[in-house]
């Protein structure tokens, strides 16, 4: 039986991979590191430290800890700056929809975002009361495919993951997930989130009554 849903944040409620990318690439072309629209889609979902190390990967360039620390915070700097820019208008379409939805149903709700961020961006959009509980960068420690993040978020609503659908545009998200025992909702395209239980190509088809329809011996 369904009771609850865990929604990620990035490309899910609202789509800030636009302000990741642009104080990624501030950072890159101080340090004279290439950085483009194609690696940044690799950094979905993935942790601040991760993202950083993907792009050092991909620039075949070694850094000690400390380094890594002071770069990761200078990004976060630009990051937080740009996202005083997001209003209320900045939820992906359909996203406000569905969580007013399940409010108004007595769904439990909780955010399941790899973001330390997280809060900010709710409060930006003024969305912090759609949500029950909010799991965020610093709830867990282990990131995506890893499901700490869901199982904290499902174990803070009082619910078991198999009555829990959780909401993800990564890859590693839907196997983090998976991993954990939810039923997955994919946003985005197959090649990505192919392997949820259910996909959509956005969050606007992403409809409760669809979702009802697909999963229906579970509601
Ligand atoms: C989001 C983004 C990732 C970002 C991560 C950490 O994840 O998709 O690109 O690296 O948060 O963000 P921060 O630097 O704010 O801690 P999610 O899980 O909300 O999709
Ligand atoms: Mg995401």
């Amino acid at each position: 039986m369904i009771k609850g849903f865990i929604f990620d944040l990035d490309g899910v409620i609202t789509d800030t991979a636009e302000q990741h990318f642009l104080a990624w690439k501030k950072l890159s072309d101080e340090m004279g590191w290439e950085f483009d629209r194609e690696v940044n889609e690799n950094l979905r979902g993935i942790s601040r430290m991760d993202s950083l190390r993907f792009i050092l990967d991909h620039n075949e360039i070694s850094l000690d800890d400390e380094t890594l620390v002071e770069l990761a915070t200078k990004k976060n700097v630009v990051y937080q700056d740009l996202l005083n820019d997001i209003t209320p208008e900045d939820f992906l379409p359909g996203a406000k929809e569905i969580l007013t939805h399940l409010r108004t149903e007595g769904f439990h709700v909780a955010l399941g975002s790899s973001s330390k961020n997280a809060q900010k961006v709710l409060e930006q959009l003024s969305a912090t009361g759609y949500f029950d509980v909010v799991g965020d960068g610093h709830s867990v420690t282990k990131s995506k495919p890893n499901p700490a993040i869901f199982l904290f978020g499902a174990e803070k609503l009082g619910l078991q993951p198999e009555e829990c659908i959780v909401f993800e545009d990564a890859e590693k998200g839907i196997d983090a997930a998976k991993n954990g025992g939810f039923y997955s909702v994919g946003i985005g395209p197959y090649e990505r989130v192919g392997h949820a239980h259910l996909r959509f190509d956005t969050m606007a088809e992403a409809t409760l009554f669809e979702i009802k329809s697909y999963f229906k011996d579970l509601f």
